[in-house]
């Protein structure tokens, strides 16, 4: 482990919230991403429905972008947070508070650079249903799947506001997308920089009130644009190509839970023929085994993880380096 990944256990958390006109939504971000936040930063849209004086009263920091856009909201909010790890997450109440611990998690654990949580891994309320949210999804799936040819990587989301990144790797982006293109770009950039972005399913609720600003039809060509410019100036770092690495951990996959190898099975038969044979000998006595034999003859509990699933919670790649590789 190295020493930056050390200091990452007891790391400060920034969360940062562009804003723009959501005062009926914002409260419930503030008042639930609080618990997690050394630092809660608003980055106020110029909003004219009192979002900024409600942030403030709630006990948010909050500072105003240039009013061109979102993708400049979190260049400012890389800016001015004050945290080891910047997490960012909407205030439309789409993405829930409280999966922060587990999109900071991988930071923490020295075990990525770059969270992304994914709404194609825990599913969502704004990419089915109809023809504009069927663009956005396939829009967003042929721009995640250049992403991975480019980079040996296998993401599912690079569109989610939600994410924590840490916060010296964010500064070393030198992000230039004023609009939402700036999460395509956040990634892409990180990638050929060689740092580690992981995934983590997170679900992604319906926005609580009012409507979306972004008009998918108005920008589609500037998200093909950035995605292409980025993608052909920032190649992969030297060794990555081709290399595809695993960026997203299943910590509870159902097929986790032990499954009954040959000699297992040939054990229990082999006991249940021997009940079988005490049962006639000596009545009713319970000799149902309650600990499970493993292949070696050794003893373990049915109930916990194999050594197998253990391995596959870590990262393939994942070793202890964090620098750029
Ligand atoms: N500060 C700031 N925030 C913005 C701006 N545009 C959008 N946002 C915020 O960015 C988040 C995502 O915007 P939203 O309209 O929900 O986009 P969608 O989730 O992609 O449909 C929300 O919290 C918005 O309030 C902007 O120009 N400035
Ligand atoms: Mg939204």
């Amino acid at each position: 482990m190295s020493s930056v990944d050390r200091a990452m256990r007891d790391a400060t958390i920034a969360v940062v919230i562009p804003a723009r006109n959501e005062v009926e939504n914002i409260g419930y971000v503030i008042e639930h991403a609080r618990p997690y936040a050394d630092d809660l930063l608003v980055v106020d849209g110029h909003s004219t429905d009192g979002t900024a004086e409600l942030a403030r009263d709630l006990g948010a920091r909050v500072v105003l972008d240039n009013r061109i856009g979102k993708g400049d909201a979190v260049r400012v909010g890389i800016r001015e947070a004050r945290g080891d790890i910047i997490v960012f997450i909407d205030a439309d109440c789409s993405h829930n508070p409280h999966d922060i611990p587990a999109v900071v998690e991988p930071i923490l654990e020295g075990r990525a650079e770059h969270v992304t949580a994914s709404r194609m891994l825990g599913g969502s309320e704004e990419l089915h249903g109809d023809i504009g949210k069927f663009v956005r999804m396939v829009g967003s799936d042929i721009i995640t799947l250049g992403i991975n040819y480019r980079y040996g990587v296998a993401l599912t989301d690079s569109q989610n506001g939600f994410r924590a990144l840490r916060a010296d790797v964010a500064r070393a982006l030198d992000l230039r997308e004023n609009i939402t293109t700036i999460e395509q770009e956040m990634i892409i950039k990180t990638l050929a920089l060689g740092y580690r972005v992981v995934e983590v399913p997170a679900r992604e609720a319906v926005r609580r009130s009012g409507v979306s600003s972004i008009a998918v039809s108005r920008v589609a060509h500037r998200y093909v644009y950035s995605w292409l410019k980025y993608l052909l100036t920032h190649p992969p770092p030297r060794g990555r190509r081709g290399r595809f690495y695993q960026p997203y951990e299943n910590r509870h996959p159902w097929w986790s839970r032990p499954a009954p190898t040959r000699s297992e099975l040939e054990f229990r038969q082999r006991e249940k023929g021997r009940a079988g044979a005490t049962e006639q000998g000596r009545g009713s006595e319970d000799t149902t085994p309650h600990v499970v034999r493993d292949a070696q003859g050794g003893q373990r509990d049915p109930a916990s993880r194999s050594a197998g699933s253990r391995a596959r919670l870590r990262v393939v790649n994942g070793g202890g380096d964090s620098s750029p590789r």
